[in-house]
């Protein structure tokens, strides 16, 4: 194997030679991440069958890749946090026995990359030597994910550079699981159909990932390193690694105020982070730091700076439109891998949502001839674009600062029909943490389980933490004791629902004004009043300039605290406490009872009349 002579470093030449003698693949290729690799891997994946070009007029530079129908989303049951002691991991974690487990992968990786090329792929997860970017090596014989970790990370041989001889990083390795042995015939999506394991040893700080070509479960950068992994060494280096978008909001007058927002999976996240206020809101402006992960270290003012470890968007297709998200639509206009998308006869790309009325004809996500009267998605749920953060036309002008950005607040949001109001202000940080331990989203048709039936995910992170999530809840406890000047804590619920089940708030731009009022809070510029559940904005405490109607009626129909509603609430978050029992905070009871006494002296239904 010829090895680069820009690496220097021992153990990670090491580690990639044992991987090779390991996996046997036919060669060992090492990405320098350069423009002509990346269009070279895709002129080849174009000739392999498993990329389409797409029109290059309407499409410059991009390409549809469709995935083997087995393969389409993460796979959280075949999702491992392997800690050496199983409570570590917790009882929300699928746990094997680090040793256990290794015989297991070494068995399967044992001539997994036979006939395949071998890609090392350096990358560093936040900008280039940021002391708040980590930087990760990973192995894959993919070269999907090779061209995906381009755009995601920042890929290639400068990560050398800032690695030097004896830098930490984290070591990624991942097969698709289907060794072309005996001259077999390769595939457009290759995976493995009966095995699928995505690995994590948190102590040793590495992942393994075999058998899926798609997503989180082989872009090892995202969730496996930016949040299991990292959310384990934030834990043990007093920093925080969170599902969170990052958004800057600029006032008219120039202000600007950085928010940090965790909303479970398929939630929108990428449409809030992106947001374009209404027209009658002069002069603000939303630009987006990140979609989806966030990595926050307290800095030397006493405040919490976050960085966005990405560099790309890995966003769902279906639902994004001109009308749902402009500025997403303007990110993907060139330079874009899609996946699992519509074909159009034109050579471009369609899902459902994207326009009002659908084409009267496409290759649809597996390939097949589609019209209208299919009676079938002509894109999977789960499509996915991968395009370039800078191309995004909102993005921030400090995304890519090594400082990070300073956080002013934390949003928290599930997804609701009834119970939890519109927005609240947690009255302390302790309560906050405990608002966002317990928040959760009803079940929806796509998920298992009975549909609304309400699951709890903590923070957003139930599939991300890579450790106790009791343990997760006493170390945002800790970090707010240590920090000066803490982000003040807001919930949010954009998804209630009247009686007739129509939504009572609109969302998207509208989303705008409960930001305005959490803006004006963090800076002591706007009014509150206290509710047995925190602080909460008056109907003439929100913006509704330029709104067609909304009443104070139907403003405090979305703001209605239900008493019962809510003892039932309070007793499904012991389900979850009980679960996490030997590592629950102690804090949490004493919330819960406050939480409990307050609601006990509120009427029946706490409304916000005039007079309060
Ligand atoms: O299904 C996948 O492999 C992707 S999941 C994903 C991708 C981008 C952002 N967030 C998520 C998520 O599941 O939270
Ligand atoms: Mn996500």
């Amino acid at each position: 194997m010829e090895i680069p002579s820009y690496v220097k470093h021992e153990r990670l030449k090491q580690w990639v030679k044992e991987i090779a003698a390991l996996t046997k693949p036919d060669s060992v290729y090492w990405c320098d991440g350069s423009e002509k690799e990346y269009d070279e891997m895709c002129e080849t994946m174009v000739r392999t069958g498993t990329f389409k070009r797409l029109d290059p007029k309407k499409r410059p530079n991009s390409f549809l890749a469709l995935s083997d129908p087995s393969d389409v989303a993460r796979v959280e049951d075949r999702t491992f946090i392997c800690s050496r002691r199983r409570q570590d991991a917790g009882p929300t974690n699928n746990w094997v026995d680090p040793k256990e487990m290794k015989v297991t992968l070494n068995k399967l990786f044992d001539g997994s990359m036979v006939g395949r090329t071998m890609y090392v792929i350096p990358f560093s997860m936040g900008p280039l030597g940021s002391k708040i970017a980590h930087i990760g090596v990973e192995i894959s014989d993919s070269p999907y994910v090779v061209t995906n970790m381009r755009i995601m990370t920042r890929m290639g041989k400068a990560v050398y550079d800032v690695l030097g001889e004896h830098g930490d990083f984290v070591p990624c390795i991942h097969s698709v699981g289907m060794p072309l042995t005996g001259g077999m015939k390769d595939v457009a999506w290759p995976c493995n159909k009966d095995h699928k394991y995505i690995v994590h040893f948190p102590e040793e700080h590495s992942i393994w990932s075999f058998g899926s070509g798609y997503g989180g479960n082989a872009l090892l950068g995202k969730k496996c390193f930016a949040l299991r992994i990292a959310s384990s060494m934030a834990r043990d280096e007093g920093w925080l690694a969170e599902h969170m978008l990052i958004l800057g909001v600029e006032s008219p007058d120039g202000q600007k105020t950085y928010v940090a927002a965790a909303f479970p999976s398929a939630c929108g996240k990428t449409n809030f982070a992106m947001l374009i206020p209404p027209k009658s809101f002069s002069g603000w402006k939303v630009t987006t730091v990140g979609d989806d992960i966030a990595w926050i270290k307290p800095g030397h003012d006493g405040r919490l700076h976050a960085i966005n470890p990405e560099a790309g968007y890995f966003g769902v297709a279906p639902g994004t439109s001109e009308k749902t998200n402009p500025n997403a639509m303007a990110a993907i206009t060139k330079n874009t891998i899609f996946t699992n998308v519509a074909l159009t006869e034109d050579g471009d790309v369609w899902w459902e949502g994207m326009t009002k009325e659908p084409p009267a004809k496409l290759t649809d996500w597996q390939g097949n001839p589609w019209t209208p009267e299919s009676g079938k998605k002509a894109a999977h749920p789960n499509a996915r674009f991968t395009a370039p953060a800078h191309q995004c036309p909102c993005i921030d002008k400090d995304w890519e600062n090594p400082n990070g950005v300073p956080i002013s607040a934390f949003i928290f949001g599930g997804r609701r029909s009834t119970t939890i109001p519109l927005i609240t202000q947690a009255i302390n940080w302790n309560f906050g943490v405990y608002m966002a331990a317990t928040m959760g989203s009803e079940t929806t048709a796509a998920a298992v389980g009975a549909t609304g039936e309400v699951r709890r995910d903590p923070f957003a992170m139930l599939p991300f933490a890579g450790y106790h999530m009791g343990d997760y809840f006493n170390h945002w406890l800790k970090i707010g004791r240590e920090i000066y000047n803490p982000p003040r804590i807001f919930n949010v619920n954009w998804f209630r629902k009247d009686a007739q089940g129509n939504f009572l708030w609109p969302g998207f731009s509208d989303n705008m004004r409960v930001l305005k009022w959490i803006v004006e809070r963090v800076h002591g510029q706007a009014f509150a009043i206290e509710s047995p559940i925190g602080w909460m904005p008056r109907y003439e405490d929100m913006d509704f300039t330029g709104w067609h109607d909304i009443s104070q009626e139907q403003f405090y129909e979305l703001m209605a605290i239900d008493k019962e509603l809510w003892k039932k609430e309070i007793l499904s978050h012991e389900e979850l406490f009980i679960k996490l029992y030997d590592r629950l905070p102690k804090e949490f009871m004493l919330m819960r009872d406050m939480l409990l006494s307050q609601l006990w002296r509120s009427p029946e239904k706490w409304e916000m009349a005039p007079e309060f």
